[in-house]
């Protein structure tokens, strides 16, 4: 039986509030580059983006990151198998700039390892922040966020859904005894 943690108004109080953490973090925001993992991070990069056009009047880059490639449990010989993979789309250099890495749940930290490795391949950012909606504990790496939705004590055996309306037409987090 899933339980719900964030519903859609929440949801999206959770995320000005976070647009404002990045403003205040940040001192300005010219320099900022949002990149959202996929699939549900992008939506979440997606929106930030929007609540800081509204808010600062300033449009920032948005970029997506698939980390496929680059996971731990890789094996190279999968790429044969799936040549469609794209492993980034963004659309600046990101060479001095400040990039705020986006997902939509965080874990064991692993995804975000990946992804740091994909944008250090890409350029040399002046820093990398981390905002997630949901951070779940269990690392398994020294990974900590910089921006946090709201922080969810999970045991192993239950999982997060997130949905959003681009997606999933409504937005909610729910908590899930698998
Ligand atoms: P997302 O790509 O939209 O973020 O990992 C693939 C999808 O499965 C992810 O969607 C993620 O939200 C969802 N998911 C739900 N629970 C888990 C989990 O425990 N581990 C992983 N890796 N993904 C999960
Ligand atoms: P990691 O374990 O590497 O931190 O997370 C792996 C990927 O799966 C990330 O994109 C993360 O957002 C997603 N993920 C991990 N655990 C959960 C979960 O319980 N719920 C959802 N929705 N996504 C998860
Ligand atoms: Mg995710």
């Amino acid at each position: 039986m899933a339980r719900e943690i964030i519903d859609a108004m929440t949801m999206r109080r959770v995320l000005t509030r976070i647009t404002y953490e990045i403003i205040e973090k940040n001192k300005g925001v010219d320099n900022l580059v949002f990149v959202g993992i996929k699939t549900r991070g992008i939506y979440i990069a997606q929106r930030l983006a929007t609540r800081l056009a509204q808010l600062e009047n300033i449009e920032v880059p948005v970029g997506s990151l698939d980390i496929t490639l680059y996971r731990d449990d890789y094996h190279a010989a999968s790429v044969t198998a799936d040549p469609d993979v794209k492993a980034a789309d963004i659309p600046v250099d990101i060479t001095g700039k400040h990039i705020i890495l986006i997902d939509d749940v965080l874990f064991t930290g692993r995804t975000v390892r990946a992804a740091l490795d994909e944008l250090m391949d890409l350029g040399r950012p002046a820093k990398i922040s981390l905002a997630v909606l949901v951070d779940r504990g269990h690392r398994e790496l020294p990974i900590r966020p910089d921006f946090i939705g709201k922080n969810i004590p999970t045991s192993l055996d239950e999982q997060v859904h997130v949905e959003v309306s681009e997606v999933d037409g409504h937005d909610s987090v729910t908590i899930e005894k698998l």
